[in-house]
């Protein structure tokens, strides 16, 4: 089963630092790994991680894809493009902005159609979270998502996201056949 999960967010939220989080430790399951193009640690068109891995309850072999969009807002059409092929969304919230940026770039989502998909919250960058309070509005905005609290620079919380989005994938794809 082919898959493709979108990591989603303001730029230098960290989703390109989750997929090299998730290359080191999926390393003996990589399929390949081409696009990615950086200048200045940031992302100028995109970063693709593939995986080859089996889902462990009932050993079905699985490729999947992970993206991440750019944060500029000049790749409009490659987002379109990316967006309309995608079974699931890992949205990047990054708790050292404010939420109204980040709800700017979750809106992005919705332009897209991408908001009856599966989709999980990773709240990152929680090492620099002043007041836990903040993780409960997280969890308040993002009511009915799955909100996983992470530090990806640290690999912390990075597996987690991965593995819930995929669950909840693998889940909708067994309800829709
Ligand atoms: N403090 C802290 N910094 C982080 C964390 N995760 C990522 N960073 C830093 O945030 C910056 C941006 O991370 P990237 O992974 O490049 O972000 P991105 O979302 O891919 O950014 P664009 O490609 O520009 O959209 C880098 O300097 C990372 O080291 C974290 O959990 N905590
Ligand atoms: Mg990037």
């Amino acid at each position: 089963m082919r898959l493709r999960i979108l990591y989603h967010g303001l730029g230098m939220a960290g989703k390109t630092t989750n997929l090299e989080k998730l290359k080191e430790i999926y390393t003996g399951y990589l399929s390949d790994r081409f696009h990615q193009q950086t200048q200045e640690g940031r992302t100028v068109y995109l970063d693709m991680l593939a995986l080859n891995i089996k889902t462990r309850k009932n050993d079905i072999e699985l490729y999947v894809e992970l993206f991440t969009t750019p944060g500029q807002e000049r790749f409009k059409l490659l987002r379109k493009w990316l967006f309309g092929h995608v079974d699931g969304v890992v949205f990047v919230f990054d708790c050292s902005r404010n939420v109204e940026e980040n709800l700017r770039a979750y809106a992005e989502l919705e332009e897209y159609g991408l908001s009856s998909i599966p989709l999980v919250v990773q709240a990152n960058k929680a090492d620099l979270l002043k007041d836990q309070s903040f993780l409960e509005e997280v969890r308040r905005l993002f009511n009915g998502h799955q909100v996983v609290p992470a530090v990806a620079i640290e690999g912390i919380g990075v597996a987690e996201t991965f593995r819930e989005v995929l669950r909840e994938v693998l889940n909708a794809k067994a309800v829709t056949g």
